[in-house]
């Protein structure tokens, strides 16, 4: 890298802009990249689509949002200051208090100067001559910059499916990632939601509290664990402020990222049924997901050892739901628990008791229109309803990337290349597309971590890595097809040897008719991932090519 990186915005700069790094994406990964990007000297500019900063937390406002990691852990490690100085009312943060947080964030570090939003990044093109990625926008702003950061998310790309007769709805329709600003009233309304992953579980029970009607469609059924939210007990708060430092620093040397829970020392087949169930019934009353996977050491990897936590679950919707056959259509059969995204909740089986809740099995009775008063099943026509909402996920992982135009002129197109699945080395950089990092890319932790770790940890490396190319004269830098191809079959390896491909998940994008099916995340634990990009970048950026 030149010496003279380029200068920022003057009142005479010409166009396109130039500038040193544009980074993709306002959200909590476009935010630390912006500022530890800049105090490394460089000129950053972000682009946001939203009209707010905050990416999923800005755009996920349905009735329930909440964070399924406890917010003493979900949230930025860089400021002690920052982390010690934040006060988190309950012990999962909601939406709007992390919205709230986030915008925090923005103004305290000073961040909005350089974000412009309300700009969706169309096209990213790279010109190998002069070395410069070109990135234009929906709304015609041109801007060139060294290096391009995608920090667009990996569950951004909302996903309405392809229904045949939507636009002939009479009421309205809603998509969870989309959720008008204002909110929704569904007092007196008849409801339909389709979809019970975490967005459909979170917003369930309070929209059965306040509309006349629900009717909930249900294609696969999912684990959910009481989530036992509630006021963040100030000693606790206290305490965890006190060692907060020590805490992240041991949350680095865990396989999700998550620091607080002891290791699982045995496998589940190990134990007798009494201390299965005594171990199971401690983490149920506990509540959260990672303490119950961590019950013991196999749960992932061993399908009868998988099958003791799943039946518990499932014995414990039957004791909560009143009718056996709703709660038989509640209890998954399959797929192991864990391997589709574990669900936290809050009275969700118990909504179902609810006299103003119908639960319609779509597995076998698919939908297969959306008709001017409701919708319509292989065998049953439904409704009326007065608003429809699709809890029904994203294009996750590769969606937000895949809807930009990133290419190397003269090149195929990112989206093209990934056609067969997405392909990445440690799924920071894409081979053929010099001087362009990913934040939190498939083929990273990512997803499978707490994200906001992920991204640091993302986002440090990438900084780190901008200061060596500066301070050796490098101007470029490009993942090695070779080490790619490596590092993806140890992706694939790692997840093969585990229970995560047996379910249908957006994991392996099965949410998506037609995408290729692969499994997006790196499931070998964060802890053994992060030492790796160490020693790979220790090692002089061992698998990247370097060029001056
Ligand atoms: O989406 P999902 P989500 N007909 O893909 C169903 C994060 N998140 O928005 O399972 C009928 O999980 C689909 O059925 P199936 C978290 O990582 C976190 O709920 O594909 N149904 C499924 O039931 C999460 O995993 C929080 O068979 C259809 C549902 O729609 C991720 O975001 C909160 C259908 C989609 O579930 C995505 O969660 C919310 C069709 N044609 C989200 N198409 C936290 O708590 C899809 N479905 C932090």
């Amino acid at each position: 890298m030149s010496d003279a990186m380029e200068e920022t915005r003057t009142a005479t700069a010409p166009q396109p802009m130039n500038y040193d790094v544009v980074v993709v994406g306002g959200g909590l990964g476009g935010l630390y990249a912006l500022h530890r990007l800049r105090a490394l000297g460089l000129t950053v500019r972000v682009f946001e689509a939203g009209s707010g900063v905050g990416g999923t937390w800005f755009w996920n406002r349905y009735p329930g949002a909440r964070c399924d990691v406890e917010s003493m852990e979900y949230s930025y490690s860089f400021s002690d200051d920052l982390q010690q100085d934040w006060v988190w009312p309950e012990r999962y943060g909601t939406q709007p208090e992390i919205l709230r947080y986030i915008n925090h964030v923005a103004d305290r570090f000073d961040l909005r100067r350089d974000i412009q939003l309300n700009s969706r990044v169309t096209s990213a093109l790279f010109d190998p001559d002069v070395g410069r990625w070109t990135l234009k926008t929906e709304g015609g702003d041109v801007v060139s910059a060294r290096f391009c950061v995608m920090a667009s998310g990996n569950l951004s790309t909302p996903r309405v499916p392809d229904f045949k007769g939507l636009a002939s709805f009479r009421g309205q329709w809603y998509h969870s990632g989309l959720w008008p600003h204002q909110g929704v009233d569904f007092s007196g309304q008849r409801v339909a939601v389709i979809g019970t992953g975490s967005s459909g579980v979170q917003m369930i029970p309070l929209i059965a509290a306040q509309a006349d009607h629900l009717t909930v469609f249900q294609r696969t059924a999912n684990f959910s664990l009481p989530a036992r939210n509630g006021p963040l007990d100030s000693e606790k708060e206290r305490c965890h402020k006190e060692q907060y430092p020590a805490r992240r620093r041991a949350a680095l040397d865990t396989p999700f990222g998550i620091a607080g829970h002891p290791a699982p020392t045995q496998s589940a087949l190990q134990a007798t049924e009494d201390e299965r169930q005594r171990a199971y019934d401690a983490k149920w009353a506990e509540g959260g997901s990672i303490s119950f996977l961590y019950a013991y050491t196999d749960l992932l990897l061993d399908k009868a050892s998988n099958d003791t936590a799943s039946e518990y679950v499932r014995q414990k919707i039957r004791g909560i739901v009143r009718s056996p056959a709703v709660a038989e259509i509640l209890a998954p059969k399959d797929h192991p628990i864990g391997t589709k995204r574990l669900c936290l909740d809050t009275n969700y089986y118990e909504t179902y008791n609810r006299n103003n809740v119908s639960l319609v099995d779509v597995k076998n009775d698919p939908i297969v229109e959306i008709t001017p008063s409701g919708l319509r099943t292989a065998s049953t026509e439904h409704g009326p309803f007065d608003a429809i909402v699709f809890a029904t996920g994203f294009d996750a992982m590769t969606g937000a990337l895949r809807e930009i135009d990133v290419r190397v002129q003269g090149g195929a197109a990112l989206a093209d290349e990934w056609q067969a699945g997405p392909r990445t080395y440690l799924g920071l950089m894409v081979a053929g597309f010099p001087n362009m990092f990913v934040v939190t890319g498939p083929g990273s932790p990512s997803v499978k971590t707490q994200m906001i770790l992920a991204i640091e940890q993302h986002t440090d490396w990438i900084a780190d890595c901008l200061a060596h190319l500066r301070a050796h004269g490098f101007s470029r830098i490009e993942a090695a097809a070779p080490a790619q191809d490596a590092w993806v079959q140890h992706v694939n390896q790692v997840a093969d040897s585990t229970l995560y491909p047996l379910a249908n998940s957006w994991y392996v994008g099965a949410n998506i008719p037609g995408k290729p099916r692969v499994f997006m995340p790196y499931v070998g634990g964060f802890a053994g991932y992060k030492q790796k990009c160490d020693a790979v970048a220790g090692n002089g950026y061992e698998g990247f090519m370097l060029t001056p």
